[in-house]
């Protein structure tokens, strides 16, 4: 039948007030048996409490900061299956003279522990239980996988030193990884690693290599000590091994010190599944801890650790510091080019200042259409290598030409519709300007229409809307397309498809003024054309200086696609279309 139980803080050693850093069920969940519950870190550790029967958790007593020891009330479960109960139950019972927090540690233990039960025992009356070290003088040490229970095949999933590392008895080694937990083998004695066994990948049981320790002096005669005390004095191989303990060391603590976070199916009886104190080590060469439960959110994501930085206790990396990392990492926009990451991430964000100090100050919301564009000018700059290249057109005669030509459209024929028509006939020259680069990076697309935006200045902030088929319109046809789009997005009634299509754009200040200034390119487009406000000066023309109506031209352009020689034949051609509309018909 199926009881309520109520769960509680296990022997963790001498540890009487240790913080909950980590809470890994909610109220409501229902839990496996052996299933982390939460964690707790001392100085020196952190370990996860198992549940003790599968069930649902109704009562959750703890939360994260909270101080607890042996006997704490963790939650209650509700619901297990009659076999757990029953575990449970008969566990209950098996300890009753038992310290009150053992009630609460995994019921049942398989055959294959007692050997372990047995070595417990013998620590509690006459010092530490060891492991299989065998080394009875000073000198290299083999250090081998420990009992990690049933697993034949765990692979390895970090290394945590290199050759040459120096170590402390106990920092971790490597971690390694079953279905359910991982698992860090530390080191039997403070020494230097000589020669390492192991690489990421490997599969590994115990008795399994990690690698050839040489000892500080004075550790191997610790090591002596402690085979004398077991007497295998007389079992010691020429070549010294000491496979890590699978027990608790002599001190600190036995659970918080335990140098093996095991299986829970592995070691059942072992209450807190305690994690060795040594970090790993981030990119920087900063130490970097993260529980088991961390470690698996980070490997199902693909997320390095090293590169995550911890908000728990000390640095420790908790679960919602992966999903933070996972969060900012997609944010970043895909760079265009070569699947590399987006030019912007990493860079630092511009510090909040406090401008009221200086003086007063009005917050004033963003128009939507101008949070849009801002959010693809910056994807466009940051994406887009930039170059720009400026030159006169000699408008003199165009402008004279226009003037003349106003009574043959019904739209006002202004300078924008030929600076459309001819750069329309500047890209069917020239088709790379009418190409985007793919997504991939590897090809750009060229195209076999011919659509050119054009930067509109509207009350809501700029919009660039599209005119079609240019290569088949007459500048007057293009006149009233301007006119058109232009009235419509001042009164912010383009549609959808007005803004749609572009091949290449046109930024026109020549109604404002200024001379010469860098567009950002329209990505996924690859070039723009800037247009200042033309002016009279006067140039030589190889006699004399004559007056001449120059149109000042910037047309920026993708680098990764563009070179500067093309650039530089469009602005010629363009120039010189632009000075002589006969040409136009060439
Ligand atoms: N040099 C000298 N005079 C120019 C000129 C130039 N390059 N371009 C336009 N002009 C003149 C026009 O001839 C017109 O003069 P008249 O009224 O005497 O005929 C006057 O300036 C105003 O022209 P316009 O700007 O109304 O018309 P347009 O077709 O040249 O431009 C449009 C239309 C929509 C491009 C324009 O109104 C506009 O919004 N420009 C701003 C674009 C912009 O903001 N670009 C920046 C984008 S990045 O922030």
């Amino acid at each position: 039948m199926a009881n309520a139980i109520e769960v509680k803080v296990p022997n963790i050693g001498d540890f009487e007030s240790v913080p909950v850093i980590e809470l890994l069920v909610a109220e409501g969940d229902t839990v496996e048996k052996d299933q982390a519950l939460m964690v707790l870190e001392s100085d020196k550790a952190t370990m996860d409490v198992p549940s003790p029967a599968a069930g649902k958790v109704t009562g959750l007593k703890v939360k994260v900061g909270d101080k607890v020891g042996e006997g704490s009330l963790v939650c209650s479960l509700s619901g297990q299956t009659d076999a757990a109960a029953d575990d449970a139950a008969a566990d209950a019972d098996a300890d009753s003279e038992a310290p009150a927090g053992q009630h609460d540690a995994p019921p049942s233990e398989p055959e294959g522990h007692e050997d372990e039960k047995t070595a417990e025992t013998a620590e509690s009356a006459d010092g530490p239980a060891r492991g299989s070290a065998r080394q009875t003088q000073a000198g290299p040490y083999t250090v081998t996988v420990p009992n990690i229970g049933d697993f034949e095949s765990v692979p390895v999933i970090e290394l945590l030193v290199a050759e040459g590392d120096t170590v402390e008895k106990d920092q971790a080694l490597v971690v390694l990884e079953s279905d359910k937990a991982t698992m860090d083998v530390p080191s039997p004695v403070a020494g230097t690693v000589t020669s390492l066994k192991l690489k990421v990948g490997d599969k590994v049981g115990e008795g399994a290599e990690v690698c050839v320790l040489t000892p500080e002096d004075g550790a191997g005669d610790d090591a002596d000590d402690d085979d004398d005390d077991d007497g295998a004095a007389d079992d010691a191989p020429a070549q010294q091994t000491a496979s890590a303990e699978t027990q608790p060391a002599r001190e600190p603590p036995a659970a918080a010190k335990a140098p093996i976070a095991d299986t829970p199916e592995a070691q059942p009886n072992a209450g807190p599944q305690a994690k060795t104190t040594a970090p790993a080590t981030q990119a920087d060469g900063e130490p970097f801890y993260a529980g088991p439960a961390t470690r698996k959110v980070a490997r199902q994501f693909g997320v390095d650790l090293s590169k995550v930085s911890g908000s728990g206790a000390r640095g420790r990396i908790v679960i919602e510091d992966v999903q933070a990392y996972v969060k900012a990492e997609l944010a970043k926009p895909a760079a265009g080019s070569g699947g590399a990451r987006a030019a912007g991430g990493g860079i630092p964000p511009i510090p909040a200042q406090d401008y009221a100090q200086f003086g007063p100050v009005e917050t004033k919301a963003l128009a939507r259409i101008r949070k849009l564009s801002a959010a693809h000018l910056s994807r466009s700059w940051l994406n887009v290598p930039h170059v720009t290249q400026h030159d006169d057109a000699d408008i003199t005669e165009l402008e004279a030409f226009r003037k003349s030509a106003g009574d043959y459209t019904e739209a006002k024929l202004t300078l924008l519709p030929f600076l459309i028509k001819a750069v329309g006939l500047v890209i069917k020259r020239y088709p790379e300007f009418n190409s985007s680069l793919a997504a991939d990076g590897e090809s750009i697309v060229l195209k076999g229409y011919c659509n050119i935006g054009f930067a509109a200045d509207t009350p809501n902030g700029l919009v660039v809307p599209v005119v079609k088929d240019v290569w088949a319109k007459s500048v007057g046809e293009l006149a009233a397309d301007c006119a058109r789009l232009a009235t419509t997005a001042r009164d912010g009634k383009l549609k959808p498809d007005d803004l749609r299509g572009g091949c290449f754009s046109i930024s026109s200040l020549g109604g404002i003024g200024g001379k010469y200034f860098t567009p950002i390119v329209n990505a996924p487009e690859v070039a723009i054309l800037g247009v200042s406000r033309s002016s009279l000066q006067p140039v030589w023309d190889g006699a004399n200086f004559a007056p001449r109506l120059l149109l000042p031209l910037s047309l920026s352009y993708d680098h990764r696609v563009i070179d500067g020689a093309a650039a530089a034949r469009f602005v010629v051609l363009l120039g010189a279309l632009l000075a002589d509309v006969r040409r136009w018909v060439l």
